[in-house]
């Protein structure tokens, strides 16, 4: 895809503030700090789009960019922050969960997972949740450039194997060398 045009639409806390569902929709979602922002910015070519940060947590709402005026990617909160206070756990589930069963033009979700760390109980959930709402999605495994090409095809297998998923379903993905740029591109413009 060509992408002429990307810009920050709204950040919504939640399902009915989203904006009107008249594009297709990919969400990208996964723990905290696993480069879900950084992602969007490498897919999109932009580099600051999309805040990136070293502190994890610091996504907490629904943000919505509109590309091409034709098609909506959306930066979910990132799951699994336990410093982050209460109040913000506490308001994640409802506005995540409200949103990937009830958000109709929702064509797929790309669902981000760090190469160096095992799939957590939280990442299975969202996976769960995922499953059980007939969302496609497209496995990503980021941040593959902190790992050597050998210690690569061992964690890939061991990543898929803990979600149940088959391997050749995981997308390995680097933002500093656009590892995994056009398969991404490639699988999303498949949904759509
Ligand atoms: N080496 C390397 N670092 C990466 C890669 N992708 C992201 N990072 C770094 O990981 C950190 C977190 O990236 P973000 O894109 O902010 O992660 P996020 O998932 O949006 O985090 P939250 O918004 O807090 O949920 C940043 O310091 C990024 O620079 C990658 O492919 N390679
Ligand atoms: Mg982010």
């Amino acid at each position: 895809m060509i992408v002429h045009s990307a810009d920050f639409v709204t950040s919504a806390p939640a399902l009915k503030s989203c904006p009107p569902a008249d594009w297709p929709e990919i969400a990208f979602a996964g723990r905290s700090n696993v480069g879900k922002s950084s992602l969007i910015n490498c897919l999109l070519n932009r580099k600051g789009l999309v805040r990136t940060s070293s502190t994890p947590g610091r996504t907490q709402l629904l943000n919505f960019f509109a590309i091409n005026q034709a098609l909506y990617f959306v930066d979910l909160p990132g799951y699994g922050f336990a410093r982050a206070p209460r109040s913000v756990r506490e308001q994640w589930q409802p506005m995540v969960h409200g949103y990937l069963h009830g958000r109709s033009t929702l064509k797929a979700v790309v669902w981000l997972l760090d190469v160096r760390r095992d799939p957590s109980s939280e990442d299975l959930q969202f996976l769960d949740w995922l499953e059980e709402s007939e969302i496609p999605t497209i496995p990503v495994v980021t941040k593959v450039d902190k790992i050597s090409r050998n210690q690569l095809q061992r964690r890939m297998a061991k990543i898929a194997g803990s979600t149940g998923l088959s391997a050749d379903l995981f997308t390995p993905f680097s933002v500093l060398n656009r590892q995994g740029y056009d398969e991404v591109w490639e699988l999303i413009s498949a949904v759509l």
